[in-house]
């Protein structure tokens, strides 16, 4: 590999096993709008192939026949219910994650954020984790508000590679899902990945390294991808 000069990170499922949280916000937000959809574990897994909330939303809708009046108005309720799930505290980051954001930093890495989920979710996470203050060691935190076109599109990897100023070649994407592992791959960028409980199933042909969790510390990321 050329020479590692920043990590970009995705967030939900390689950060911390956020999906089941958004599960629960969405099942809440559903009750609450008196809607009868519940969506259990597989049916979410199934969903998540679709990636940003208001589209999952938007998807199965259409599967199953039926319109929603104002899915950007569901999908703000349903932040508001993961933002305050998110700041009950009962979210930890995965195993190595923080480990390896000090380690790089002290490495003299540059950090990034690509992901598809809302702002305001990274914010909750991050003051819940690492304390707000983190958000500042990285040089771009670009989220699903940002693009035009979500994962698996490239494009919320080239605006991290834009405010990181690096070229693709001299990163590294971390990533959980198939679709994040596509995204960072059309946009050039090496990719480690660490399933999560939800895309543990999903296919990673094309990944630089392969990794059951970040515990190794940035010493374990160069040793997996040379
Ligand atoms: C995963 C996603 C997001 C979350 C839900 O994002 O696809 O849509 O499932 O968050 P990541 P929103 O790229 O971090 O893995 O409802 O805010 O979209
Ligand atoms: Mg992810």
């Amino acid at each position: 590999m050329s020479q590692l000069r920043a990590l970009i990170f995705d967030v939900d499922g390689t950060l911390a096993e956020t999906e089941e949280t958004h599960r629960l916000a969405f099942n809440r937000t559903f009750a609450d709008a008196g809607m009868d959809w519940h969506w259990d574990r597989e049916t979410y897994r199934r969903l998540l192939k679709v990636t940003g909330g208001k589209e999952r939303m938007e998807h199965h809708a259409r599967t199953e026949g039926i319109d929603i009046p104002d899915c950007a108005a569901l999908h703000k309720a349903k932040t508001a219910h993961y933002v305050r799930a998110i700041a009950q505290g009962d979210i930890a980051l995965r195993p190595g994650v923080e480990r390896l954001i000090r380690e790089a930093r002290a490495a003299g890495l540059k950090l990034a954020i690509a992901t598809t989920t809302s702002r305001a979710n990274v914010e909750s996470l991050f003051e819940a984790t690492l304390g707000r203050e983190a958000l500042t060691w990285f040089s771009a935190i670009c989220c699903g508000e940002d693009v035009a076109r979500k994962k698996p599109d490239p494009e919320v990897y080239a605006l991290a590679l834009s405010g990181l100023g690096e070229l693709p070649q001299n990163c590294l994407a971390l990533e959980d899902s198939a679709n994040g592992l596509r995204a960072a791959m059309a946009a050039g960028i090496p990719c480690l990945i660490t399933p999560s409980i939800y895309t543990d199933h999903d296919d990673f042909t094309g990944a630089t390294a392969f990794v059951k969790d970040l515990s190794g510390g940035i010493e374990g990321v160069r040793g997996v991808v040379g």
